[in-house]
């Protein structure tokens, strides 16, 4: 594989604008249609944003989360049309997901897909990830040339993405790109020092981590992961306040903030060509 070219010294930025837990109706400025995501995905990419995790939504069916494939695809080639960010779709969709749905994500074809490395307990639910499916999405991620973005909830999740590479080898493109999703209740906190004993359980085939905070954890994690020289991921999906009584109007608005928080620590936005180099996503 060719030595990576692009700058350590920048940090890529993904937002993920949406998720499947929060509802239209509580939270009216959450990008739930396609014209919403696609404004939503432009303003941040011109905020600094790289790359986007998306849950899409039904607004048929009042704006609940649907994996159906065949908006996915429209997703995708739309995302593909108006940005040049990287396209990630979410494989863990929402905990009442079928797993046989879940998988059918990648037939969308994008240039990513998140890959939850364990079961978690999630606030009142469980988001399940056995490890048969874990194996199985990271086979036909690596067949249908997708690069997987391992989200890591817990510690053991971290031995899980070990066991991984050790029965499959790397995933399509050579890179092992992580996402350590700290805060949710039920997993591991969002703290500094849960974040670090993360980082220091890596293997070394990992060659770049990023990190959110839920909630209130959002900014100690973001501030947390730049001086620990890795990379952030904010929005909607897991954060909807900006400050205290200040709600989030637009993701756009987290992205901006991450992006100067990652200026002032002298590592600004990487390019979208960068965040594809990074990752070695397919050039489709
Ligand atoms: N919505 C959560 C149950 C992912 O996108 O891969 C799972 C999730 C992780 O958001
Ligand atoms: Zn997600």
């Amino acid at each position: 594989m060719a030595p990576a070219s692009h700058d350590p010294g920048t940090t890529l930025i993904t937002v993920a604008p949406t998720g499947a837990e929060t509802a239209k109706a509580d939270f009216p400025q959450l990008p739930t249609t396609l014209e919403e995501l696609v404004e939503t995905a432009r303003r941040c990419e011109q905020a600094g944003a790289a790359l986007i995790h998306v849950h899409l939504r039904d607004p048929g069916r009042g704006h609940r989360p649907t994996l159906d494939l065949g908006l996915l695809r429209e997703t995708v080639a739309a995302l593909r049309e108006a940005t040049d960010l990287v396209v990630q779709l979410s494989t863990g969709g929402s905990v009442h997901d079928p797993l046989e749905d879940r998988l059918r994500v990648l037939e969308a074809e994008p240039d990513s897909c998140s890959l939850t490395c364990g079961s978690v307990n999630f606030g009142d639910e469980v988001f399940l990830n056995p490890y048969p499916f874990m194996s199985r999405l990271y086979r036909e991620a690596r067949e249908r040339q997708v690069v997987p973005e391992f989200e890591l909830f817990d510690l053991g999740h971290v031995a899980s993405l070990r066991r991984l590479l050790d029965e499959h080898g790397l995933p399509y493109g050579g890179r092992v790109h992580v996402d350590f999703v700290t805060g949710v209740p039920g997993g591991m906190p969002g703290t500094p020092q849960a974040l670090l004993a993360g980082v220091a359980a890596l293997p070394e085939e990992v060659t770049s981590w990023s990190a959110t905070g839920i909630g209130r954890t959002h900014l100690p994690i973001a501030a947390a992961a730049l001086a620990a020289g890795g990379h952030l991921r904010v929005g909607m999906e897991d954060n909807l306040m900006l400050a205290r009584r200040r709600p989030v109007q637009h993701n756009a608005e987290l992205v901006s903030r991450a992006a100067e928080l990652a200026r002032l620590l002298q590592r600004p936005p990487m390019s979208t060509t960068d965040a594809r180099e990074l990752l070695q996503v397919a050039g489709r």
